[in-house]
């Protein structure tokens, strides 16, 4: 590393230059994605659409200047995920913890972006959504579920919350900006 980036990323972790991070919001479909990202902009509650055009918005956590993308979580979206991959520093990954009959394919599509290669240095903050409705399972339940006992990696955090009651994320997204 060149000295000037030592010196850069000194000061980074000290806390007096902004970093930047680009993260990626994944997940199945319905999961609370633009929710949350509507949530971290405007800090509202919207009825939304399912996503089906990509978009992006900047946000700031602590001194992390974030630029997050929402790719949607449909199928046909999921194909677009690895366009977005190349200088990736962290990935969101949202499950709905209200939906015990997707948990199975939710635990396939984060172990199939924990397996890329390239995505290996990236830090993953994995939210599991919507604590607030009745039919939520346990955090101890969907850590089973999606197979995080078994993560043999330290960029992986795990954090329940509700975006609706804005509960929990944010202490997720805290930790995720730390890593990065
Ligand atoms: N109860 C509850 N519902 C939530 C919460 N977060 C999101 N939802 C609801 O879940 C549904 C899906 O939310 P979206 O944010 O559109 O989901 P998405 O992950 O962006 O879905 P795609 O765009 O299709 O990939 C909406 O009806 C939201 O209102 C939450 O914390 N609690
Ligand atoms: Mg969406």
């Amino acid at each position: 590393m060149e000295f000037i980036d030592w010196i850069r990323e000194a000061l980074i972790s000290l806390g007096f230059l902004d970093k930047k991070a680009k993260l990626l919001l994944l997940g199945l479909d319905n999961s609370g994605k633009s929710t949350l990202l509507y949530r971290l902009i405007a800090d509202r509650l919207a009825a939304l659409e399912p996503t089906r055009h990509p978009t992006s918005e900047e946000f700031r956590i602590d001194n992390a200047v974030c630029t997050a993308f929402d790719l949607g979580g449909h199928q046909q979206a999921r194909r677009l995920w690895r366009d977005y991959f190349p200088e990736v520093t962290g990935i969101i990954f949202v499950v709905d913890a209200t939906d015990p009959g997707r948990f199975a394919e939710a635990k396939a599509e984060l172990w199939a972006l924990l397996a890329k290669e390239e995505l290996a240095n990236v830090t993953f903050l994995v939210l599991g959504n919507k604590i607030d409705h009745p039919n939520a399972v346990s955090d101890v339940e969907l850590r089973f579920q999606l197979g995080l006992d078994n993560i043999l990696r330290n960029n992986v955090g795990f954090f329940m919350c509700s975006v609706a009651e804005k509960q929990g994320y944010g202490e997720g997204l805290r930790w995720l900006a730390q890593s990065i």
